[in-house]
């Protein structure tokens, strides 16, 4: 009897991992680059789980700003927020459902772009 209740604790386990580890197919990566003075794309949707990409030009910076911010075109860091540098190749996981907001401190007003993650 004990050997029926690991087993089927252990089937138990193995399921709900499977469950809640990443899935393969579900999971995708996303690549945001810069062309001018523009984030590609300027508004990427994606899923929560996702790895996003950036490859950033060398004139080209990427921090992530409050709704806020965005809309009035400042540059103050969010707390915790992502930051790549000048010409950063990196990339963070999209862990949570929420709009990212970020901006290129240079090229403000026109350079900046969100990360709708769903
Ligand atoms: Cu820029």
């Amino acid at each position: 009897m004990k050997k029926i209740l690991s087993l089927f604790l252990t089937l138990m386990l193995i399921s709900s991992c499977s469950k809640s580890d990443l899935d393969p197919i579900l999971s995708s990566s996303n690549t945001i680059t810069t062309s001018g003075l523009n984030f590609v794309p300027s508004s990427l949707n994606c899923s929560v789980g996702d790895t996003i990409f950036f490859e950033l030009g060398s004139s080209h910076n990427a921090i992530e700003v409050s709704e806020d911010s965005y809309n009035i075109n400042s540059s103050s860091p969010l707390e915790n927020g992502f930051q790549f540098g000048f010409g950063e190749s990196s990339f963070f996981i999209a862990n949570e459902a929420k709009i990212h907001y970020y901006v290129c401190v240079p090229h403000l007003p026109q350079m900046k772009a969100r990360i709708i993650v769903e």
